[in-house]
């Protein structure tokens, strides 16, 4: 368990050199260790200091001067961790940093751990669960779209969220006590016509929002994404323009591409996980065989499907196994090859696909569309302004956790099992949700959260 009386330190930016670095102390005694390391030239002190303000000086090592710092002081609860802080911006050399930390556990800070300012925030309540993993995810933010994201729901737009839907629940929950306490009484004030009412739409609200983690993974981890087609339809050079490199083999050979060759790709604010596979077609050739089986086996795990279609030719038999495929995932179809005589019926694809987009790869033509056609489809442009983006595993698997119990509440009440069971799945729910922001959440919950953040976070 974190002892918040203890006071702690650490380099809390990367290691490596860089122009600046920072030495962060928090905790009760931190201006005190800060005034035994630091000397200021008009022999100030932090501790004697009002809160943000900057001094310039030196740290130092018992009588041995480390390095020429700037020593920002925070007074509590006006701090990130809500505590007293000092920060030294000292020169961003690792072994220097090292000595400075050193010096500040010399004189009386404890080192901190992985994600411990963070966790102190939250303690002191600065900042909730679903706030702190955004910071995390602020920090590992790769584009655009999940900076905003994070940045947002870092600023409470997911939490305010979960604060206004647990205090719906709280509601109906107290309605159900109510109601279970004084049987006789007439003092319910929700009917259990409208308790079931309340229910089923909370649970349907709640599953949206688990929904968005489709699209916090398109911004943080990337999406599994299957580039399919009949062989020669163009994937591996659609792979290569997408990835900026000669990743696979493009030959004029059908049957080229064996292996799934994988590559991470950016295109606008989506990240995906490309998988280029073997041409899907009938095969004597054990060895394309068990390509064309890897590529099936992507298909069917992908979170999104790019259906490569060759524009200067017929629609073939091939072509409809490949709508097969794509048939009940995320798909676009991509009618390559834009730039020769077309031979292709578009319109086959019309209702199979979610979107239809025409390009050439190898004159790099159409890559626009296809990345407006990628956002739509993964609804990226739905992320400002809404309720807050689900960023983590962790809060998915509680949200939908949550929406089973709201559905089982519902399914009691119609079943007419009496209003004390119903109760008790209420508050349950109500559980998953206050857990979810941290407001009654186990020690192990905390753990679990912050371990993953780095030290000095
Ligand atoms: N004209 C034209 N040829 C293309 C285009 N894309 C791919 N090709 C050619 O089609 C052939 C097969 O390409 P490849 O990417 O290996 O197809 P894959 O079998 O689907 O991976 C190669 O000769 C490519 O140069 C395109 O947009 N226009
Ligand atoms: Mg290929």
């Amino acid at each position: 368990m974190l002892d918040t009386e203890q006071t702690v330190a650490a380099i809390a930016t990367p290691a490596g050199t860089g122009g600046i670095g920072v030495v962060r102390i928090s905790g009760p005694d931190a201006l005190t260790v800060a005034d035994r390391v630091f000397r200021h030239k008009n022999g100030k002190k932090p501790s004697q200091t009002p809160g943000y303000t900057a001094l310039y000086g030196h740290v130092y090592d018992g009588d041995q001067p480390l390095d020429e710092v700037i020593c920002l002081v925070f007074r509590g609860p006006a701090s990130f961790t809500g505590e007293d802080t000092a920060e030294f911006s000292c020169h961003g050399g690792s072994y220097l940093l090292s000595r400075v930390l050193r010096a500040c556990l010399k004189a009386g800070a404890k080192p901190a751990g992985p994600g411990e300012f963070t966790r102190r925030a939250f303690l002191n309540g600065k900042l909730d669960l679903v706030q702190a993993e955004a910071v995390a995810a602020l920090i590992g933010a790769r584009g655009d779209g999940a900076a905003k994201a994070a940045l947002e729901n870092r600023e409470g737009r997911l939490s305010r969220t979960l604060q206004a839907e647990a205090e719906k629940l709280t509601e109906v929950a107290g309605a159900l006590a109510a109601s279970v306490d004084f049987p006789e009484e007439d003092l319910a004030e929700l009917s259990p016509a409208e308790i079931r009412e309340r229910l089923a739409a909370q649970a349907e609200r709640l599953s949206r929002l688990a929904e968005t983690f489709d699209q916090g993974k398109a911004l943080t981890e990337g999406v599994s994404t299957a580039i399919i087609g009949r062989p020669n339809a163009g994937k591996s050079t659609l792979m290569n323009l997408l990835s900026g490199s000669n990743r696979s083999i493009v030959t004029e050979i059908a049957g080229t591409t064996r292996d799934v060759v994988e590559q991470t790709v950016r295109l606008g604010d989506a990240l995906l996980n490309l998988a280029d596979t073997a041409g899907l077609r009938r095969t004597a050739d054990p060895v394309e065989r068990l390509g064309v089986d890897a590529a099936k086996d992507r298909a069917a795990t992908a979170g999104l499907i790019l259906a490569v279609f060759d524009g200067s030719r017929p629609f073939s038999e091939e072509d409809e196994e490949v709508c097969r495929i794509a048939r009940g995932t995320h798909a676009i179809a991509i009618v390559n090859k834009a730039d020769l005589p077309a031979s292709f019926d578009r319109s086959v694809l019309e209702g199979r696909f979610d979107r239809i987009v025409s390009l050439s790869a190898k004159e790099e033509r159409g890559l626009e569309e296809l990345q407006e056609a990628v956002a739509q489809t993964l609804s990226l442009h739905q992320l400002e302004g809404g309720e807050g983006i689900v960023f983590s595993a962790r809060q998915y698997g509680a949200l939908v956790g949550g929406v089973e119990v709201l559905r089982e509440a519902v399914a009691a009440l119609d079943c007419g099992v009496t209003l004390d069971a119903v109760s008790i799945l209420c508050e349950e729910a109500l559980n998953v949700l206050l857990e979810l922001t941290g407001k009654r959440a186990s020690a192990a919950i905390v753990e679990e959260v912050f371990r993953n953040f780095c030290v000095g976070k």
